[in-house]
């Protein structure tokens, strides 16, 4: 899918994560939320992944996935966006990298000229600084953006060099969150 962007928008890519209750009910539920909310347009969403727990291992698998937008809104306004809906969806999270029902990480944001926009501010650090560390983040987003430069490097290539084992497809088509 060709992207458009207009002077004064922003192409950004999110990662969509969650473990506690349904989670692909509450991944569909931010999504809608996402789409439904005036400064953002989404355009694309991945396929849905079950996948082992990275980092805090005795935990639940989570379900993951990966979207992209276009939006006005600057990136401070867009995590304002996140943490909101994060927050109207009563969002638990028990311990850092531990359970949680729903979370919505910016992984990267590149201006109307292509340009990645780089953050280095603990409030919003972009690109998404685990990222390219993480199959759960790199096999949902090389499905809808194989080719984009994250650090220098195409998402494809920083996939070839993660763990993905265990990592397995559970909905493959980009709508599964749109049905009731
Ligand atoms: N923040 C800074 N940069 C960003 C960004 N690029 N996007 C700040 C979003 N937020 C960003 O986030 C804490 C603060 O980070 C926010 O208030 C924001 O201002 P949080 O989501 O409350 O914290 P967290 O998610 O517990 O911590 P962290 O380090 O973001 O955890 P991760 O990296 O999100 O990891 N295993 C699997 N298989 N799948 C998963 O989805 N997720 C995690 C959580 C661990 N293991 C997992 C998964
Ligand atoms: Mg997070």
């Amino acid at each position: 899918m060709i992207n458009k962007i207009s002077d004064g928008e922003y192409l950004c890519w999110l990662g969509l994560g969650a473990n506690m209750g349904d989670p692909e009910k509450n991944l569909a539920a931010a999504l809608l939320r996402l789409d439904a909310s005036s400064d953002v347009d989404l355009l694309n969403v991945s396929p849905l992944y079950r996948t082992p727990p990275w980092g805090k291992t005795d935990q639940d698998w989570f379900y993951n996935c990966c979207a992209s937008l276009k939006t006005r809104a600057s990136p401070e306004k867009l995590l304002q966006i996140c943490l909101e809906i994060e927050l109207e969806m009563k969002r638990v999270r028990l311990e850092r990298w531990g359970p949680r029902n729903i979370d919505i990480d910016i992984l990267a944001i590149e201006d109307s000229r292509g340009q990645p926009i780089l953050s280095d501010k603990p409030q919003l650090t972009l690109p998404h600084p685990r990222m390219t560390q993480r199959g759960f983040v790199l096999k949902p987003l090389s499905d809808i953006a194989p080719n984009q430069i994250i650090g220098g490097q195409r998402v494809a290539t920083w996939l070839d060099h993660v763990d993905v084992e265990g990592i397995e497809m559970v909905r493959s088509s980009g709508h599964w969150w749109q049905q009731p």
